[in-house]
């Protein structure tokens, strides 16, 4: 079934395909032997071992095969979201946040800008935490929340037509940086961080001398109307975070604990902390009403600084970054950064803590040392977590059970390998590591630097994610994928949880609103195509069907407001339209039984040709048709 054995890809892990072909030749010599002895049955059921182990998790999906688990990875800085089909590791489709794409229309058509809501003018977004809903600790296939730390926004994506559908900038704070969702009993809340320190209120009598009102913000939104539930103000910043498998404690990582404003000065003291939230306390305060209100919004403020009720801080060695969550429920591991330590704090400690029966750092339970520069942690089903390396360009595998054992004082040895890879991990990931599912497949390693890894392309280089085998007793580097600018985080959700829809459905509301202005028009949106003028504003209403437009001519007069609505009637599944205006940076997608809607201004004269750009039929190139512009 390896027959790609010599086209190379296998060459990346020598290891692995050494092993291979000493299979091979095994399996050729037992077969060559069984002419003169038959095979033992401890023969043959090594091999049927040893086929099964590789059929179990191989690297390799044929064409025509289907991968195993979507991957839903952050796009960085290029502000999108990607979904990848693991272990294939080829990117199956993107799906625009926070930028602006003008293959879909995203940030230009009438339905993504009423999405985008008050950040409709914003064309930039630094994505870097998807996660997906859950149920009871598991995938729920509902939704994919992701940050923009560039804009402090926060969106949801639809997973049903993976689509954006809701999307907030969340007040009060800068730079949302860490999210996760809550994972028991289901995902109520979305957590997130906002990190940079800014002046309570910000409204520019704040200065940069005096600090002392600067305060980062915990943040919990409302997953279902994405509106912010709470803010919880704290000491110290915000970097990464997660939730429990109880539905009871979130916990962030804090790396300026000294508000120092500089570099040196946020690096300054050997130790910063993990802040821990009781939700039950939160909801109690806002409950009793005991929150402020800032910059003139109406979200509420819990005040969750040192010595409130609602919060307990755990000191743990400088800058920490990562916040990780181990599948069984029981630990939070802060991953050291600038310390090569990772902090394992002990979930089941944390009611004696906020009930003040121990102190702070009895919460820890183990600090082993991994390497240079860990900075997050995934996990196996086997009590395994596997933390990356940044400065060693490493991945450590250790056993949290033998790592508590060390710190109690026995003499055991928590590491069990080290895997080079290249270069400068940030994040990785397991299969469903982040859930109760988590079944110890496969770990992905978001390398920062691609160096010598791909074929040069100038200064700017890909990343590489790295996929790695982890289901045997070592790790094995079986993949290099470049990636562009910057997959920070990435998740592995199993085939089953999802069941994405193949055409729209005409009530969806992501159109719904368009659907509603077209009534108000009296237009079948089905059927019609029509052209309706009120002032100086134009509609112009029209059907798609391969290969032509309902409408394949329209006038309109020099300086109009121009919206364009276009319904696709075909019910084939994959049959996309589009609808480019040339020159007038008009582009947009419309699926199949979709519509969809752009407006500009029609500021040139003459004739303005109209096209279809989604290759959608053999007569594709014909399907367009002319605007005249009347000077
Ligand atoms: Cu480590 Cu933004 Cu999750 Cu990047 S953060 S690596
Ligand atoms: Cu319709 Cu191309």
């Amino acid at each position: 079934m390896h027959n790609n054995d010599d086209t190379g890809q296998d060459k990346k892990s020598g290891l692995q395909s050494a092993e291979r072909r000493n299979f091979i030749g095994r399996t050729a010599l037992l077969g060559a032997g069984a002419v003169a002895a038959p095979m033992t049955a401890t023969m043959f059921a090594t091999m049927a071992k040893a086929n099964a182990a590789e059929a179990a998790n191989s690297p390799v999906v044929h064409p025509g095969e289907l991968d195993e688990y979507y991957g839903f990875w952050s796009g960085g800085h290029s502000g999108e979201v990607r979904i990848m089909g693991v272990p294939s590791m080829r990117e199956l489709m993107r799906i625009p946040v926070f930028n602006t794409d003008s293959a879909t229309g995203w940030g230009l058509t009438n339905e993504s800008k009423r999405i985008k809501g008050d950040s409709a003018h914003l064309l930039t977004g630094d994505s870097h935490h998807p996660h997906m809903s859950m149920t009871d600790g598991r995938y729920n296939g509902k939704y994919v929340f992701i940050n923009d730390k560039a804009n402090s926004r926060v969106a949801r994506i639809r997973c049903d037509v993976m689509k954006t559908d809701k999307m907030i900038t969340v007040p009060n704070v800068q730079a949302i940086h860490g999210l996760r969702v809550q994972k028991v009993p289901y995902t109520k809340y979305v957590i997130c961080n906002g990190e940079f320190e800014i002046p309570m209120n910000n409204d520019g009598k704040g200065s940069l001398e005096d600090v002392s009102s600067y305060r980062s913000l915990f943040n919990v939104i409302d997953a279902e109307t994405m509106e912010v539930a709470f803010q919880v103000m704290v000491d110290g910043n915000l970097d990464n975070t997660d939730a429990d498998y109880d539905g009871k404690y979130f916990a962030s990582t804090c790396y300026n604990s000294e508000m120092g404003m500089t570099l040196s000065d946020m690096i300054a003291s050997e130790r910063d902390h993990v802040v821990v939230f009781s939700l039950e306390r939160c909801e109690a305060a806002l409950k009793a009403g005991k929150f402020k209100t800032y910059n003139g919004n109406k979200v509420p403020v819990l005040d969750g600084r040192k010595g409130s009720e609602l919060t307990r801080y755990i000191p743990v060695p400088k800058s920490p970054h990562g916040l990780n969550t181990s599948p069984n429920g029981e630990y939070f591991v802060a991953n050291g950064k600038l310390s090569p330590t990772v902090s394992v704090i002990s979930i089941k400690k944390l009611d004696a803590l906020f009930n003040d029966k121990i102190q702070p750092r009895d919460a820890i339970v183990a600090e082993p040392e991994l390497g240079l520069g860990p900075l997050h942690t995934a996990f196996d089903d086997k009590g395994n977590a596997y933390t990356t390396l940044f400065l060693d360009s490493q991945i450590a595998k250790w056993s949290v059970k033998d790592a508590i054992r060390a710190y109690k004082g026995e003499k055991v040895n928590y590491l069990r390998q080290k895997l080079d890879v290249h270069y400068q991990p940030g994040h990785n990931h397991t299969s469903q590591g982040e859930t109760r599912d988590a079944d110890g497949k496969w770990l992905v390693s978001l390398c920062k630097f691609s160096k010598d890894r791909f074929l040069p392309v100038g200064p700017l280089r890909p990343e590489n994610d790295q996929l790695i085998d982890i289901s045997g007793d070592e790790m094995k580097l079986v993949h290099d994928g470049p990636t562009f600018a910057e997959p920070h985080d990435c998740i592995m959700v199993h085939r089953s949880k999802l069941k994405p829809q193949k055409l729209w459905t005409r009530d969806d509301p992501i159109f719904a609103e368009t659907v509603a202005m077209a009534e108000q028009d009296g237009v079948n949106l089905m059927a019609d195509n029509k052209v309706i003028r009120k002032g100086n504003k134009v509609t112009v209403y029209m059907t798609s069907i391969a290969p032509t437009y309902g409408l394949s001519e329209f006038k309109v007069k020099l300086g109009d407001e121009v919206t364009v609505v276009v319904t696709n009637l075909d019910q084939v599944e994959d049959v996309t339209h589009g609808f480019c205006m040339t020159n007038h940076g008009v582009q947009m997608e419309i699926g199949p039984q979709a519509t969809s809607s752009i407006t500009f201004i029609a500021d040139k004269p003459g004739v303005q040709w109209y096209y279809c750009n989604w290759f959608c039929h053999a007569l594709h190139m014909e399907m367009r048709g002319r605007m005249l512009v009347e000077a």
